[in-house]
């Protein structure tokens, strides 16, 4: 294994497919297909560089202590790790939506935030949400969840939830409606900051494709 061996983190499903093509600007093919595979670790046609399977949440993780020299994240997942270790030098305009407020039909959430009631917020965005209600001077009680957010209010567990919306369809089918949008979220390219330094030549060009290959997106 050569000292310029580059491991990638990508998490399986929409980031791993949108990353493909950047791959390929950049010459390089994985050569197996996480959905298929068991695998973990993937190879590519270059020797030099392969690609770990890791939950969306954990690239950050992974990148931050050099485990991977670089990695794909969200700016949901990246905003709530606090970005510690890590260099964010390309907004790749992929995995598109939107971080937003919802609750259910019927819930009258203007009036609740102007009279200065006290909201249960649902949601995986913790970090995310203490930081957009404080911004609105709103108290809130937090309860994480790690997943089906949507089904909170329907079962009176919270008033609102904090989650990601893309189509909508998701919160159509369950009765809500969303009321506020916190931040647009796409997905960024970072890079472990030793990495950088001591891998540079090997990641530049990877780098100046992805970056090419992402204008305008
Ligand atoms: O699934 P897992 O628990 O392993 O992790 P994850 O959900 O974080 O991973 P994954 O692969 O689902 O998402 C990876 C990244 O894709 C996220 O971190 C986002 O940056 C981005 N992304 C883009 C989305 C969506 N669009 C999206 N629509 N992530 C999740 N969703 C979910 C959303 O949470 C909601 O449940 O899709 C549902 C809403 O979709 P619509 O189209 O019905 O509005
Ligand atoms: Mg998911």
């Amino acid at each position: 294994m050569s000292s310029q061996q580059l491991t990638l983190a990508l998490s399986k499903g929409r980031i791993f497919e949108e990353t493909l093509p950047l791959l390929e600007a950049a010459g390089i093919h994985v050569t197996e297909d996480p959905e298929k595979s068991r695998k973990l670790i993937l190879a590519t046609n270059d020797p030099d560089v392969r690609v770990i399977i890791v939950r969306a949440s954990d690239v950050p993780t992974y990148v931050q202590y050099g485990a991977a020299d670089f990695g794909v994240a969200g700016k949901d997942v990246l905003f709530e790790h606090g970005g510690a270790g890590l260099y964010q030098p390309i907004d790749l305009g992929i995995a598109k939506c939107r971080m937003s407020v919802a609750v259910s039909v019927g819930f009258d959430y203007a009036t609740a935030v102007r009279q200065g009631a006290r909201l249960r917020v649902a949601t995986k965005y913790t970090e995310t949400a203490r930081q957009h209600f404080a911004s609105k001077g709103v108290h809130i009680d937090l309860i994480k969840l790690y997943g089906s957010m949507e089904l909170a209010p329907l079962v009176g567990l919270s008033d609102v939830i904090v989650d990601l919306v893309s189509t909508g369809n998701t919160l159509r089918a369950n009765n809500l409606v969303e009321v506020e949008e916190i931040m647009d979220i796409s997905s960024r390219l970072v890079v472990n900051q030793a990495a950088l330094k001591l891998k540079r030549e090997r990641l530049q060009p990877i780098l100046q494709a992805f970056e090419r290959a992402s204008e305008g997106k």
